[in-house]
Order: structure tokens, then sequence, then C-alpha cells
């Protein structure tokens, strides 16, 4: 069910300090990460601790979804960003591989637009 922790999902893992990660940011609501796989220079990932696969999900939860686009300024803030790139992959056609949503907050190099 939306907002229930799932026993097999790799972020409510993380969200629980079941799994490490390098955690930058946190809230009452909120997880901020460093990506296992950086690919800029800063590249964090921005979770609810309450379970929703997607950013379609999540706008069921419109005060969540607030909590989460604060928490990736407040990450580009600390990373000092004055540009940066917010992205939501949603669908594995989009490039989703983990169904817990999340904001990728990308930075500290240029960004080419449109991305592949
Ligand atoms: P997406 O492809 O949009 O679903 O992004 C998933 C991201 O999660 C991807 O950039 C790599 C990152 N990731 C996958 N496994 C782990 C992990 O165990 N720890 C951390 N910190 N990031 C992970």
């Amino acid at each position: 069910m939306a907002g229930e922790p799932q026993d097999d999902c790799l972020f409510c893992k993380i969200v629980a300090g079941r799994i490490p990660a390098t955690i930058v940011r946190e809230t009452e609501t909120t997880v901020a990460f460093r990506d296992i796989n950086p690919q800029a220079p800063t590249h964090v990932l921005v979770v609810p601790k309450a379970h929703y696969q997607n950013a379609a999900a999540l706008a069921a939860a419109p005060d969540l979804a607030a909590d989460l686009l604060r928490e990736t300024q407040a990450v580009a803030d600390e990373e000092k960003l004055e540009s940066y790139r917010t992205v939501f992959n949603t669908g594995s056609g989009a490039g989703q591989t983990v169904w817990h949503v999340h904001a990728h907050v990308l930075g500290g190099r240029g960004l080419e637009w449109p991305p592949g």
C-alpha cells in the first residue's frame, strides 16, 4: 500500500538504516543521500521516508511532495550549486530502476539539454 514500508525495497532499507548510504540530509519526512553511481560531481538522491513508487503516486501526498522539493533546494544550497538539475525517472522506459520515488539532484558541471 502507498506510504507503507516495503520489505523488498532498496530505498526503504536505506531509510531504515539497514543498508549503508552516505546521508547528506535528513528531515522528519525525507532522507537525502549520495548516489552510488554519480553522474555529476554532485549527485544526491532525495527520497520520502514513506514508500511511493514514483512521482505520480507521490502526487497523492502533496504535503510530502512539497517536502521533497524543498529538500532538493536544501541539498543544492548545501552543495553550493547555483544551477542544478532535478530528475524524476518514471517507468523503466525512462530509466527508473528503483521503485521508490527519488529526486536526482545533479550539479557541479555543465548539463546538456535535451538529456539522452
Ligand atoms: P533511477 O534509475 O532513476 O531509478 O535511479 C536509481 C539510482 O539509485 C541510480 O542512479 C543508482 C542509485 N542506486 C542504486 N542502488 C543504490 C544503492 O545501494 N545506494 C545508493 N546510494 N544509490 C543506489
